[in-house]
């Protein structure tokens, strides 16, 4: 028998301790969101009068050619002022993409018990996390999403330890996006006057991990969210959505575009992938580079999924501005850190926002 929704005990045994997720909470059959997962009124989402982003996705094959100066242009101009940009002609296999939203489909369909062996308490291996929300134990208000989370040592661990289900396109779609992430570092780093050798690039994205994130259809999708407002921790996101839609961006009041202190949604481009910038390159760039807020909706109609590689440095990593820019600007707007702390602070804490960066601020920020 499904237990009582209303019950916030019962509830949360349900789709956080037992694993079920909203996925299960969803199978029940029930016809209205339950007060767990009913947001604030300023976190909800109206659909009704939010714009779309109209910024065309960049060609990134133009980077080997002789519009290179060109392009570099303008993924310097994206993550200098929302921090989030498409991206076509990115090297990933456009029939992976397709096997990747699939596979997503598929995991979350298994039966809860196949899922909830990767439920973080019991996870046969440490690469390896299945979950529900963001932090359950530290949220007033549920996130509408399930997730499976792999982190990469090398290939040989990821088939070893990865379910079995997604590990093969997980892993293809990771390695096939590599060459990306260090392409677009490369760009924003020269611009900044940072040459990285091999070494110096895995300072700032030896850590690598692919989410699945699956959010089942929501009676209310008017009353909850798919995701509260955060920016993303690491140096670079590589984001997959589908074509349901649902992703906003908070467009920045200090910066020259339009739309400014608005949600703008970032609509599916078949074949694109979405580029975010994360709490480290906006540390490491002094602040010149922007992580980006954003949030998640969701749909009543269908359930919506979407695989982001999160890439970071390695937690025992120490991260500071970089001095070039740093000599440039005067200051330092943000103190020197072990990353383990920041992941620390990062996940210890709901959502809420860019409040994340207070972690490294200094007074001049
Ligand atoms: O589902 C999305 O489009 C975004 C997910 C996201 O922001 C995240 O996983 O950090
Ligand atoms: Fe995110």
């Amino acid at each position: 028998m499904a237990p009582s929704f209303d019950n916030e005990s019962s509830l949360f045994n349900f789709v956080v301790r037992d694993g079920n997720g909203v996925k299960g909470m969803v199978d029940t059959g029930i016809s209205k969101v339950p007060q767990a997962y009913i947001q604030p009124p300023k976190e909800q989402i109206d659909k009704r009068n939010a714009s779309k982003l109209d910024l065309p996705p960049i060609d990134l094959s133009r980077l080997d050619g002789p519009d290179h100066d060109g392009v570099v242009k303008e993924i310097v101009k994206a993550a200098e002022t929302l921090g989030f940009f498409q991206v076509i002609n990115h090297g990933v296999p456009i029939d992976l993409l397709e096997s990747l939203k699939d596979t997503a489909h598929n995991f979350f369909s298994l039966p809860a018990e196949r899922k909830a062996i990767y439920r973080k308490e019991v996870s046969p291996s440490p690469l390896v996390k299945y979950g529900t929300s963001f932090v359950p134990e530290k949220e007033k208000a549920l996130e509408w999403k399930d997730y499976i989370s792999m982190a990469y040592t090398n290939d040989a661990e990821a088939l070893q330890h990865w379910p079995v289900e997604c590990r093969d396109v997980a892993l293809q779609y990771l390695n096939t996006s590599l060459e990306m992430v260090r392409k677009l570092l490369g760009a924003l780093m020269g611009n900044l006057g940072v040459e990285l050798d091999d070494s110096k690039m895995d300072t700032y994205i030896g850590k690598k991990m692919v989410n699945m994130n699956f959010y089942p259809t929501c009676p209310n999708p008017e009353l909850t969210v798919g995701v509260g407002r955060h920016s993303d921790m690491g140096t670079l996101t590589i984001l997959l959505q589908d074509g349901i839609g649902g992703l906003y961006v908070n467009v920045p009041e200090d910066v020259d575009m339009e739309n400014r202190g608005e949600w703008v949604e970032i609509p599916p481009v078949p074949g694109a992938l979405v580029i975010n910038i994360g709490d480290m390159l906006q540390i490491l760039s002094n602040g010149r580079y922007k992580s980006a807020e954003h949030r998640v909706r969701t749909t009543s109609t269908k359930s919506r999924v979407s695989i982001p590689i999160f890439t970071s440095p390695q937690p025992t990593e120490k991260i500071a501005p970089l001095p070039q820019v740093v000599k440039k600007d005067g200051v330092a707007r943000y103190r020197e850190f072990v990353f383990s702390d920041y992941m620390n602070s990062f996940f210890g804490n709901a959502h809420d926002g860019k409040k994340s960066l207070e972690f490294a601020q200094t007074n001049s920020a």
